[in-house]
């Protein structure tokens, strides 16, 4: 069984019963323009995880692994949207990319780099977990995961409180350094810190080269 070194302690994996989760790379968080920057953050923290992630994509897909993508973002008529978040503004409004994640609309949907292939799931999340009001949880019980790789952004929004999520439903997680972005630096540092503490009390930390070289 592949082994990876990671914090706090190395990670086993069987790769037939891991699945692989990309959460919310899509325009209006990632790309210059877009939602995210239009709220003062600096993107190219973002988006200096595309290449890498891109990378493990092209390795998890030729040994025929599974991967699952999230989307954050709302029907058009926000009826979904929970009424916290709909509150502070923003959600529904005219953007650069269109209606600030609305589905359907451009800055909703995944950046053209990591475009899902046509097999494979992608989950619409109204929330921050992409467990909440999901069928995540059909999805990976179908796939026979019982381990989870997680990769995306943002590191301490949805990145955690789905790592958390998968946590107390009891999956344990593997979560990439170089695949998971933060707009703060602070914020990704503290956050990464975080899973990996008390003896992986939500999940396991490593880069994606060492995952891959698990693989091979
Ligand atoms: C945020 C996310 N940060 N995908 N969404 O609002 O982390």
């Amino acid at each position: 069984m592949p082994s990876v070194d990671a914090l706090p302690h190395p990670f086993t994996f069987d790769p037939a019963e891991t699945a692989l989760l990309v959460i919310d790379m899509q325009r209006d968080f990632l790309l210059p323009g877009g939602f995210g920057e239009s709220l003062g953050n600096d993107v190219s923290q973002l988006s200096r995880t595309i290449e890498p992630l891109s990378a493990l994509l092209a390795a998890w897909r030729s040994y025929g692994l599974p991967v699952i993508h999230t989307r954050e973002g709302h029907l058009p008529d926000l009826s979904d949207c929970p009424p916290a978040k709909l509150r502070k503004g923003g959600i529904g409004e005219q953007g650069a990319f269109g209606r600030i994640l609305v589905r359907g609309e451009y800055g909703h949907d995944i950046v053209d780099e990591l475009a899902p292939l046509e097999d494979e799931v992608v989950i619409d999340k109204p929330g921050k977990g992409a467990f909440y009001a999901t069928e995540l949880s059909e999805v990976i019980e179908k796939l026979g995961a019982k381990k989870l790789v997680v990769t995306g952004v943002t590191t301490e929004v949805c990145v955690h409180t789905t790592v958390r999520e998968a946590n107390d439903r009891g999956f344990d997680c593997l979560v990439l350094s170089d695949c998971v972005g933060s707009y703060f630096p602070e914020f990704q540092r503290v956050g990464l810190e975080m899973i990996a503490a008390q003896g992986a009390i939500f999940g396991w930390v490593a880069d994606s080269p060492t995952l891959i070289a698990a693989l091979q």
